[in-house]
Formats: structure tokens, sequence, C-alpha cells
């Protein structure tokens, strides 16, 4: 049982004690109902105090019960919540820490509630795709009001308990604790006081209505809208809390537990719970325990003062880390030093950041053209030219100079960091640290583990990506690690199609709907057609039998780099990015089947969706079962993160997973058949054939 049952003379205090957050799961939910049970059946006792151990009051209901028998086993919350309503003897909740989702119903539910300042309050359920299906769309307006509970409930965002207690006329709070550590005295104290108050006062008493109701719930709608594309969940927020001020309370905790049922079901909310334990599941190497001795960084140095080496330093600089940034020549650095200052100050213009925050950052930044000054930082960062034998020269200089425990990163998007370690005689220190693009914006941070890289470097790196706020992914070494090297298979199938029929426009336009913030095409044009372009010369000796399509060497022969050169794959006017078709590179295209001697066909754009994603799948297969990545969630994080996957679908593992990967390798055999692609390309990756035949998924 996970919730403690105690006397303190004549009041009972109920502790959930179901670590890390008191999740609402079975057990907890039995041990309040028969902690409940025994203080109503004691005659010695006159109240209850219901209270959570450890660091939180309670996190919500157990996310990992979602759609398994146990979340509606009885006594299911809500159950619970109608025990606690009609207990014969006061219930007070002793909120604390956390009171988040289910929890905070639970304690809606109870008679009084006295919280302690600094408490996380949040009815987060919206971020999971969901709603608050425990009454907590019905009770939190009656105690807030209507328009402060909405916002709470279509945000998910959590409240400082301090500034709610605050707010004119609310009834969520009948006390403040002085601090967290009286609470508990405090609520006893108040539970012994209100013992004998009758009738017991209940939340679903109080009247909830809106003064201009139907405008008022027009105008929500249509901001949720514009706001949640895609989503459903935070419109059916509103028509949840909307039905909470037109009928009987009962209604409208009818009407919430039918969205609630309906949103649960939806692949939206399959995706974001999917995330929720996505993201804490990547920050854990399964062989680098939670206790592995950590390096103290408490300086870095970064190398080269590029769009790269610029928007990595101001990661560090945003968290207070002081940061000396080396160039070859002052020129560069005055440059670099520029463009970080111009990127602040548009913050400041915008209001984003305070101009004494912009000081404060500005100063932790210093420069140097000597490698001797970078030997006392705890951390160095290379982001040089992606050229093994420049970045020989870089961590040669680097062994020499650097202070003995200094943590050596590469910021390599595809070299051998193996390779890069060998150059040094303390291969334990390299590590891969490879940001994308702009660096100071992309959450994704994918952390690549050499052979002898060492734990407690990793262990160190893991952290600080949590203090510079990146989501961080370990990867092994490979060509391209988890990231490009899908994306390389992705670039090819989006070849593919332009030689079998498609127009740039039309692959964009048709993964661009499926979810993804940008086609390829006019990611390329964004990121540089030339940086494609000599990766493929370096492949082509490495592996000069894959196949491509040419059509992207050709649009670079013709000098066609993207923006930053006016033209690519579309066509842009000066100063604008709108990526206007190109006639040109449609003509070109078109010569290119010629000489193929392919007759184009029309593309669905369905078949345009499933070769992109489904060639991410099938190499992340391949990256799984090479040990490149440790979690099938690991890759989803990859592409949500770094490459504008939709947060909608999870990513392309969970995607595959949704599709079903019976389907997924039969639309692979489809493909095979298709005389103009690479049938080899299709060859379904053993693990995912494997997993296919046996009717499981990746997740
Ligand atoms: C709900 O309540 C539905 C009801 O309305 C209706 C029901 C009928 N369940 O984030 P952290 C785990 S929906 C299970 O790193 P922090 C988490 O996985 C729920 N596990 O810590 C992690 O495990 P591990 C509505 C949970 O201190 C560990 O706790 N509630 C849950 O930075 C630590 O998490 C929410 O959506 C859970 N509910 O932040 C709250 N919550 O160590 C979601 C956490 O094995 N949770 N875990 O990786 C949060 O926002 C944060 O976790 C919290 C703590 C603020 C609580």
């Amino acid at each position: 049982m996970t919730a403690e049952y105690k006397l303190h003379g004549d009041v009972a205090v109920i502790t959930m004690n179901n670590p890390p957050v008191n999740g609402l799961g079975y057990a907890t939910r039995v041990g309040l109902a028969n902690g409940l049970d025994r203080a109503n059946g004691d005659n010695s006792v006159k109240a209850i105090v219901i209270t959570g151990a450890g660091k939180a009051f309670s996190g919500g209901a157990d996310i990992n019960e979602f759609g398994s028998p146990k979340a509606s086993a009885e006594p299911n919350l809500h159950s619970v919540i109608r025990m606690v309503e009609s207990s014969d003897k006061p219930v007070v909740a002793a909120i604390h820490s956390v009171a988040m989702g289910g929890g905070l119903e639970l304690s809606l539910g109870c008679h009084y509630r006295i919280a302690a300042p600094g408490a996380s309050i949040a009815l987060p359920e919206v971020k999971l795709g969901i709603l608050p299906g425990a009454g907590g769309t019905q009770r939190l307006p009656r105690v807030l009001g209507v328009e402060t509970a909405l916002n709470m409930i279509v945000s998910g965002e959590p409240v400082k308990s301090e500034l709610l207690a605050q707010l004119p006329g609310q009834k969520l709070f009948d006390r403040m604790a002085a601090s967290q550590a009286s609470l508990l005295e405090e609520a006893i104290a108040f539970a012994r006081s209100v013992a004998d108050a009758r009738p017991l006062p209940l939340v679903r008493n109080l009247p909830c209505k809106h003064p201009q109701g139907d405008a008022y719930f027009q105008f929500a709608r249509n901001m949720v809208k514009g706001m949640a594309k895609n989503f459903p969940a935070p419109a059916k927020c509103v028509d949840a809390v909307e039905a909470s001020t037109q009928g009987r309370f009962e209604d409208g905790l009818a009407r919430e537990r039918e969205l609630f049922v309906y949103l649960v079901q939806t692949p939206e909310s399959a995706a974001l719970r999917h995330v929720f334990f996505a993201e804490r599941a990547a920050s854990k190497i399964p062989d680098v325990p939670a206790d592995t001795p950590q390096r103290e960084i408490k300086s870095v140095a970064v190398i080269g003062a590029g769009t790269m080496g610029g928007g990595i330093s101001m990661n560090f600089l945003n968290a207070g880390i002081p940061v000396t940034v080396l160039e070859m020549k002052q020129e560069a650095l005055d440059r670099g030093v520029a463009t970080i200052r111009k990127n602040y100050e548009a913050q400041v213009k915008k209001g984003k950041l305070k101009s004494d925050k912009y000081d404060q950052r500005m100063s932790l930044l210093s420069t140097t053209l000597d490698y001797k000054e970078l030997k006392d930082a705890d951390l160095v960062i290379e982001a040089v030219f992606e050229e093994m034998g420049v970045k020989q020269k870089v961590f040669e200089t680097l062994d020499a100079v650097m202070k003995p425990g200094a943590i050596l990163a590469s910021n390599t998007s595809t070299l051998d960091v193996n390779k890069i370690a060998s150059f040094t005689k303390r291969p334990q220190d390299v590590v891969g640290m490879h940001f994308f693009s702009p660096a100071n914006v992309m959450k994704l941070l994918e952390v690549v583990r050499g052979a002898k890289t060492g734990k407690d470097v990793l262990a160190t790196v893991m952290s600080l990506a949590k203090k510079i706020k990146k989501t961080a992914v370990v990867s092994g070494v490979c060509d391209g690690f988890i990231g490009n090297r899908m994306i390389e298979q992705y670039g090819r199938q989006a070849g593919f199609l332009l030689d079998e029929g498609a127009t740039p426009q039309q692959v964009d336009k048709a993964i661009e709907k499926f979810g993804f913030a940008m086609g390829p095409f006019r990611m390329g044009d964004l990121a540089g057609n030339d940086i494609g372009w000599a990766i493929r010369k370096r492949r082509a000796v490495e592996h000069p039998n894959m196949l491509y399509s040419r059509t992207a060497d050709k649009l670079c022969e013709l000098g066609r780099f993207g923006q930053k050169t006016g033209a690519g794959w579309y066509d842009y006017q000066s100063g604008k990015r709108d990526a206007i078709p190109s006639q040109l590179v449609v003509k070109m295209i078109e010569d290119h089947r010629k000489e193929l001697g392919i007759t184009p066909r029309k593309i669905a754009d369905e078949e345009i969706v499933q070769r992109l994603v489904f060639a991410l799948v099938n190499e992340g297969a391949r990256i799984l079962e090479d040990g490149i990545a440790s979690r099938a969630s690991d890759i989803d994080m990859v592409y949500l993160t770094g490459y504008g996957f939709p947060l909608y679908r999870g990513g392309p593992m969970l995607y595959a997973d949704q599709v079903g990967l019976f389907n997924v390798v039969q639309a692979m055999k489809r493909f095979q058949r298709n005389p103009r692609d690479d049938a080899k390309f299709w060859e379904p990756a053993p693990l995912l054939a494997r997993l296919a035949a046996e009717g499981k998924t990746f997740n």
C-alpha cells in the first residue's frame, strides 16, 4: 500500500507515499480509500488530513496506467474523491511542493485546503493531450472563477500557491501555512478547529457562472483554435469548462468524463504521453548510474566564432557560465562577438531579455587568439570546419594545452569521434557534443559517446545539457550519428521522388501537411545545399555504390546553394525568405529525367509522405539494432527536437508503431516493386521485419 495512516491525537493523517511524485496509481488509491474507511470507522478520530510524502503532495494520476485496466480499476480516482466528499468527518488537504492534475482534483474534493508557500499548482493534463478528468474542469472554476480556471486548464502551466492565495475572492485555499516545515502541524491544528463544523463545505455546491458566458466562451474557442492547431485537447477543455457554467454539477461532470474518454484515445494524446516519458528516459544512460561522479564545469571554451561557435557560446552565457571563444584571426573574433551581441540586442528589443541581463551575459564572454589562454577551462567545445585534418590539428593542440581533467568536446555532425579522440592521449575525456543550428535556439543536443569516453564525462555532459536547457540524447559513433544518418535516407528518397515525377514544392507541401515544420527542399535552401553536396562528395569516395538522385548536385553546379545565394530549389527575392517555385529548377529536373529516360508519373501525396517517413523509420530500426541509440524513444526525441517532426505524431518510431509495423513493411514491399526506386533501399531492416512478423512495436 502506498499511503500511510497515522493518528495525531484525534486527527488521522493519511500520507500518500508513492515516489517519486505520489502518482495516484491503483495502490495509492487503495491506500487512500482504506485510510478514509479506517478514520471514519474510528470514534476517536474527529478530523482527517491528507498529505503527500517526499517531494510532492501529488503529481496526479499515474501516467503509466493510462490505457491499462488499472487506470479505472476500483477504487478509481472518482470513487476516491466521492469518498472524500462524503466523509462524515472533515477532510483537509495539506498541499506542498506539487499539486497537479488528479492531485489537485483530489484536494478539490476535500472539505478544506491548506497550502504551503512555493507549491506548484496546475492542471497540466492538456500537455498530455487530455483534460482534467476527475472533476477539475468543474471544481476549479468554482473556486477560482471561470476565466482564471480556464486559463490554467488550457495552458496547463503551474502557478505558485501564494499567488493563487492572493486572488480576490478565491476559495481554493482556506489558509496558507507559514512554511512547508510547519504545514503538517498547522493542517492538524486547522482540522481540529473545524472538527465540529457542519454541514461540511463542498466545492461542488459553490455557484459557477460567467456574466457574459456565450461571448466569453466564443472568444476562448477562437483563441485556442489559433494556438492549438492539430491538438484536440484545448478546445475540449473549453467545452468542459463551459459545461461547468451551464447546468447541474453532475451533468458537467458527465460531460467532462465523456470528453476525457474521447481525448485519452486520440493518437495525439498517445504521442504527448510518449514524449513525456521519452524526454525523461533520454536523460538516463543504461550503464551510467544516476550517482556517477561528475566533473565541475565552471568555465567553457569554444573553438570557432562562426555561426555554430557563437550559438553554442550563447547557451552557456545564458546559463551564467563564462565562455572564452578562440579564433585564428581578430576579424573573425570581432565578427563572432558582433553576431552574439546582435542576437541579444534583438531579444532586448522584443522585450524577451532585460538589459541588465544582457550586460551580465556579455560580461561573461571573453575572446582570445591564443590556445594557451584556454588551458584552465573545464570544458572546451570545438566548432571548426567539418574536415578530419582540421579537427586533428585542433585536438592535438588541445591535448597539449588543456589542464588534466578538462572535457574535450567536438561539435562534429558526421565525423568519427573515436578517430578524433585518438588524436589525444586522453580519449576518456573526449566526447561529441553535436548542437543543431541555430545552436542557441534548437533544443536538441546529440551527445556522442566514443568507445573510450569516460562515464563521468557522459554524466557531466548530460547534467550540463539540462542546465543549458537542451534535450540531450546519447548516440554511439557512426556516420551522421542518429539524426543525420537517418536524414540522409530521407533526403535520398526526396531526390528519387523528383526523378520520378514530383516537384520540390509538391514534396515540401505534402510533408508539411503531414506536420513537418519544413519540407526537405525548403530545408536545404535554408541550411545551404552546398553542405549536403560536400557530404555526398565524401560519401562517393567512401560508399561508391550508394545511389542518389543527381538533381541536388546539378542544382549546386548551378551555384544555387539556397537562401544565402538568393536561389536554390526555389527563387528568393532579396531580403525575403518566401520560397517561390522556380521555372528554371523545374526545367532542370525535367531535363534530368529525359537524360535518364524516365517518363514522369503523378505521385500521390500519401506516397510522398510514406516514402519520406518510412525511410527514416527503416534507418531508425538499423540504428537501434546497431546499438547506436539505446531506445526507440531516443530516436523520437532526436526527430522532435532537432528535425521539426510533428510533436502530435510523437516521432517517427512512435508513428510507425501507430501505423502498425506490419503495414509499414507492406508499404515498403510495394515501394520495392517501384522500377525507378532503389529496390535495395526498401529492404526492411532485420529488426523491423522481426517486430512486424511478431506483431510487436518499437516502443
Ligand atoms: C491526470 O492527473 C489525469 C486526471 O485528471 C484524471 C484521471 C481520471 N505519473 O519531471 P521529473 C515521474 S494526468 C507517473 O523528472 P521534476 C517521471 O516520469 C497527470 N509518473 O521531476 C519521473 O520518473 P523517472 C497530470 C510521473 O521534479 C519522475 O516522476 N499530471 C508523474 O522535474 C520525476 O519527474 C502531470 O501531468 C505522473 N503523473 O518534476 C504531471 N509525474 O524518475 C506531470 C512525474 O522514472 N509531471 N512522474 O524518470 C510533471 O510535470 C513533473 O514530473 C513534476 C515533477 C512537476 C511533477
